[in-house]
């Protein structure tokens, strides 16, 4: 029989194999969880200290210098070797501890064990959702639809679409310039790369991201994206472009729409117009309208018939063949029907805004 009791090996035991369960389940515990179960082990320790080795180890060393000589010896050794024990243990999970500390430390301050919106399945954006509304109403007026690409050569994004290098236009649709070519300032990039390789009669539509150097603000940003459509045939003519433009608008924005052109300019179609539908929230009823600012139009896309010189420059006879072609902002066009009142929220990834639309 020892200087020890039984029951107090039993109940430090106890304690330190709970103590190194806590421990081993630190593993991947998030951030301020984790940070609460260091201070919870850090407090234990201290009981150890308190408890085990000032307490219990310096009651032992008082009894043992009460017992028999003949024993001292051997409970001395006895009470030593508890006191490494519990010091050893102190040691092991201080510097567990510390590591987990350190850890913390350098950590991402991001969780990834969090339940974030657990219930919520995935939406599309509502940039694509606009996308691929617009893609099936134009499907719908016969239009094809294809891909296009957004690394860009000057020839194509400018000088064949009649846009010389000292052409003034280049200002207003200036770019991100790099060794291996120019990003697309317009989806109009596409009729030249289509009709590269496709002849008459084409009706298409392409989509997708351009770029220009223009700051950010409420309805500008350096990337958006923009739907061209383009049909040419043997003796398109104006009305065509109208009548067409007419029944995407009744289309997509409500039978009650109004359109309007007035006269505009671009290098590339000749005439050229700017298109404008009736404010489909006030009709032009609200001085104070805050998407059409009163004025009972909205200015929504450019368009005309397609410039002789591009339609040589893809070696279409203009004699034979004619065109129409137009081009809108996406950005602007779900800005005006969801009455989103700045281009930034689209990118800001808000899961919130995000999930407004369906
Ligand atoms: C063009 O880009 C012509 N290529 C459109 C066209 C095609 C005309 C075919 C005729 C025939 P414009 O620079 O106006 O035109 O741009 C068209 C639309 O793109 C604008 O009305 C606007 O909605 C959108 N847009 C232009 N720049 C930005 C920008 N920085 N940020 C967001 N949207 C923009």
């Amino acid at each position: 029989m020892g200087i020890i009791k039984d029951d107090v090996l039993n109940k430090y035991n106890n304690f330190i194999s709970e103590l190194k369960k806590e421990i081993e389940e630190l593993e991947h515990k998030p951030n301020q969880e984790l940070k609460e179960k260091i201070n919870n082990v850090k407090k234990k320790v201290e009981l150890i200290k308190s408890e085990f080795l000032k307490g219990i180890v310096s009651q032992l060393l008082r009894e043992l210098s009460k017992t028999e000589p003949s024993n001292k010896k051997e409970f001395g050794q006895e009470i030593n070797k508890f006191k490494e024990i519990i010091e050893n243990d102190i040691r092991k999970i201080t510097q567990k501890i510390e590591k987990k500390e350190r850890e913390l430390k350098y950590r991402f301050n991001f969780d990834l064990s969090i339940k974030f919106l657990p219930d919520t399945p995935g939406k599309l954006h509502i940039l694509t959702i606009v996308q691929k509304n617009l893609m099936n109403v134009f499907a719908e007026l016969g239009f094809e639809i294809i891909d296009g690409i957004e690394i860009e050569d000057e020839y194509h994004n400018f000088e064949a679409l009649n846009i010389p290098a000292d052409h003034p236009a280049r200002d207003m649709w200036d770019t991100f310039y790099f060794s291996g070519g120019i990003l697309r300032t317009h989806t109009s990039n596409m009729q030249i790369r289509i009709l590269k390789t496709r002849k008459p009669p084409i009706k298409a539509i392409s989509l997708g991201k351009c770029y220009r150097r223009d700051n950010m603000d409420a309805t500008h940003s350096f990337q958006f994206h923009q739907l061209e459509g383009f049909s040419i045939d043997e003796k398109i003519n104006f009305l065509d472009l109208v009548r067409t433009l007419y029944k995407f608008v009744h289309k997509y924005f409500g039978p009650n729409t109004k359109v309007n052109f007035v006269p505009s300019y671009f290098p590339f179609t000749e005439p050229s117009a700017e298109m404008s539908i009736s404010c489909f929230y006030c009709s032009g009823q609200k001085n104070d309208c805050s998407v059409c600012k009163g004025s009972g139009w909205i200015e929504i896309l450019g368009c005309g018939m397609i410039n002789p010189i591009v339609l040589k420059n893809v070696d279409i006879d203009p004699e034979k063949f004619s065109g129409f072609a137009f081009g809108m902002g996406i950005e602007r066009i779900a800005m005006l029907k969801y009455k989103i009142p700045d281009i930034r929220m689209f990118y800001q990834n808000y899961v919130e805004f995000n999930q407004l639309w369906r």
